[in-house]
């Protein structure tokens, strides 16, 4: 049976943490779960470290302060692949990616090399989420699948399944994006290097415990990351088809 790790990003996530991860733990009682907190103000690396103590299956690591989602997943991608586990699992800690779809995304990744846990595919939605909220997550997976050309319909999705070939694969180049863009960044990662990436449709659920770390700052990043991102593939579209023309005899 393959070895999976459920990476779990906390900042102040203290009250939503233990409801998330018995959830979790109850769907799916063979995973690891490794808590990532950044030094959380609220004390949730200690409530982290309480679970720990009781549970076997639960770990944690301690970063210092908080430096963004994307560098919390980097750091607990490296420690899955140095421990050789064959699934990573990214879930949100406070309670919106439905534990009861783990199983059905771990099947799916027998057969892909990411597996996207995806709000907008057919069967898949959100539940008591602000307006702005959708319309930010629709606009922005809208302009990336269109930017970056790649036909994944949930690009910003934070509930996925890698497999460890595939994470190697990517980590083996420098990552560097800090907040939501990571996932896109990751994305587009996977498809240029041409893997299969399967969507299971799932319903996400706004927060009830504890308050959201989405920003400004981060959308900003995302959309100037994705912009730039964008020129460069059709750029190198372009250069190749340009070269293929160049190879080409032309007849007389
Ligand atoms: N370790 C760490 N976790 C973070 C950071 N920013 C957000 N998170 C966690 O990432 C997950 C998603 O963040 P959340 O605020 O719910 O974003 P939203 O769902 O887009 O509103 C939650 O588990 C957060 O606690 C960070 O800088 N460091
Ligand atoms: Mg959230």
């Amino acid at each position: 049976m393959p070895r999976t790790i459920v990476l779990m990003p906390t900042y102040d996530e203290r009250d939503a943490l233990p409801v998330t991860a018995d959830r979790l733990l109850h769907a799916a009682p063979d995973v690891t779960l490794l808590v990532i907190d950044d030094g959380s103000p609220d004390g949730t690396g200690e409530v982290a470290e309480a679970m720990a103590a009781i549970d076997d299956r639960v770990r944690v690591l301690h970063r210092s302060s908080k430096q963004g989602l994307g560098a919390a997943y980097l750091a607990g991608m490296r420690l899955a692949l140095d421990e050789g586990f064959d699934r990573i699992v990214e879930m949100d800690a406070d309670g919106s990616h439905p534990a009861d779809a783990l199983p059905a995304m771990l099947e799916a990744a027998d057969r892909a090399d990411l597996v996207i846990g995806s709000r907008w595919v057919p069967g898949g939605g959100i539940v008591d989420w602000p307006l702005h909220r959708q319309l930010i997550s629709r606009a922005g997976t809208l302009y990336a699948q269109i930017a970056l050309g790649i036909d994944v319909a949930d690009m910003t999705a934070g509930y996925r399944v890698y497999t460890a070939d595939l994470l190697r694969r990517i980590l083996a180049d420098e990552v560097t994006s800090q907040g939501y863009c990571f996932q896109i960044d990751m994305t587009r990662r996977a498809a240029d290097l041409d893997a299969v990436i399967v969507e299971v449709p799932i319903t996400f659920r706004e927060r009830e415990l504890g308050r959201s770390k989405m920003s400004t700052g981060i959308i900003g990043e995302a959309l100037m990351r994705t912009t730039a991102w964008g020129i460069g593939r059709r750029w190198g579209q372009l250069r190749s088809a340009a070269a293929q023309l160049r190879r080409t005899p032309t007849l007389r």
